[in-house]
């Protein structure tokens, strides 16, 4: 059976080159994000044809999609045909009005039905539960966890370092808190807190009488030498968390000011914060805004305050970066949860009776 390889910029453009050339019945064998492709193709798709012959079902990995049933294919046009007949059911489907309803875009919804409706057998298909299921499991499949914060390794020298970012008030202050109290608490990690202070704003305040209350070592600084300085005091811990402040990148100098601190070469892992409540064309610009620093986790704050959590799948499908966190309330540290591919199709499709084997476990 041969494999092959589709690139796009999304999940959606791939899926749907996948599609376009191998039919909806394209059975998905591994799905990666690449860094740097050419033209922005940053997902990559490795698939082949339905066959007969697929071994075992050809369920390639936990909770992908399993190979269609011959009841299904059987009559079924060619793929141009079957491509716009394919949208119409699914759109049709319920499973589809409640991914839309979940937040999820349009196109993404119907990638996805048409995807898990592939692998649904002919007397699957009088109910809905089956192809939600199929859906829920794609889902957990395509949703990758990135864990939570990691501590220094035993042949590093310093501290492991984790830059909390993001635009003003999404929770990035009291997000560093819970993480720091869950490292301090439940890991018996040892944390140092940076706060980085913007002049005649108290941006670091907070911080500080967070880290006073947790009694955890605090340092306020204001540019990269200091954040250098800061990391080298804290040089016995074992996790050192940022917090920096809200940054409204419409303005080039915050650009220069973010690179300064958090830009290639830079120390530590940079965690984009957003808010899950905002809306999702800000949410996408602030997504692209923040993309001029390298970001290596997302976290997503104040599910709390949100009911539509499609919004999270789409920002970390485009922007091909893992999720750490979750937050949903304003108490530190029990409002914090590691983000997980199961909590997240539960999150979009609650009505689901099952949910696949969770795939991209913590890294
Ligand atoms: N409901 C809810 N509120 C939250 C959550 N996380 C943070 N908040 C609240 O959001 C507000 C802003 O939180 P901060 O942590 O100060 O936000 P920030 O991103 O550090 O803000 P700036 O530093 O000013 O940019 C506070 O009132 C927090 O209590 C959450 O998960 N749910
Ligand atoms: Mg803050």
């Amino acid at each position: 059976m041969k494999r092959h390889l589709f690139r796009g910029k999304d999940l959606r453009d791939t899926l749907a080159k996948v599609r376009g050339s191998l039919g909806a019945e394209a059975v998905i064998f591994a799905t990666r994000r690449v860094r740097g492709g050419e033209d922005g193709e940053r997902f990559e798709v490795e698939a082949s044809e339905w066959s007969e012959s697929l071994p075992g079902g050809a369920a390639p990995l936990a909770g992908a999609p399993a190979a269609p049933a011959a009841a299904v294919r059987a009559g079924r046009p060619g793929p141009a045909a079957g491509r716009a007949e394919g949208h119409s059911q699914a759109a049709a489907s319920p499973v589809y009005a409640e991914l839309v309803e979940s937040g999820l875009g349009e196109a993404t919804a119907r990638e996805l039905i048409l995807q898990a409706a592939g692998s649904l057998s002919l007397s699957e298909k009088d109910s809905a539960e089956p192809l939600r299921e199929r859906v829920g499991g794609l889902l957990t499949f395509l949703f990758e966890a990135g864990g939570p914060v990691r501590a220094r390794r035993p042949e590093e020298e310093g501290p492991a370092v984790a830059n909390f970012i993001g635009p003003t008030g999404v929770g990035k202050t009291m997000t560093v808190a819970k993480i720091a109290a869950e490292c301090t608490q439940r890991r018996r990690l040892r944390v140092g807190l940076i706060g980085i202070d913007s002049p005649g704003t108290g941006a670091a305040e907070r911080l500080r009488a967070f880290a006073a209350s947790m009694r955890l070592p605090f340092l306020a600084v204001s540019t990269a030498a200091g954040v250098d300085e800061a990391v080298a005091r804290f040089s016995r811990a074992d996790v050192v968390l940022v917090d920096a402040p809200g940054t409204v990148l419409g303005n080039p100098s915050n650009v220069a000011a973010l690179q300064a601190l958090f830009g290639e070469g830079r120390p530590g892992q940079n965690y984009l914060v957003l808010a899950a409540n905002t809306h999702p064309d800000d949410m996408a610009r602030m997504g692209e805004r923040f993309s001029c620093v390298p970001l290596h986790r997302l976290v997503f704050t104040k599910l709390d305050e949100s009911s539509r959590f499609g919004v999270i799948f789409e920002r970390h499908m485009e922007l091909g970066v893992r999720v750490a966190y979750f937050t949903a309330g304003q108490r530190v540290p029990q409002d914090l949860e590691v983000a997980s591919p199961a909590r997240m199709a539960r999150l979009i499709l609650p009505a689901a009776r099952r949910y696949g084997a969770a795939v991209g476990a913590p890294a």
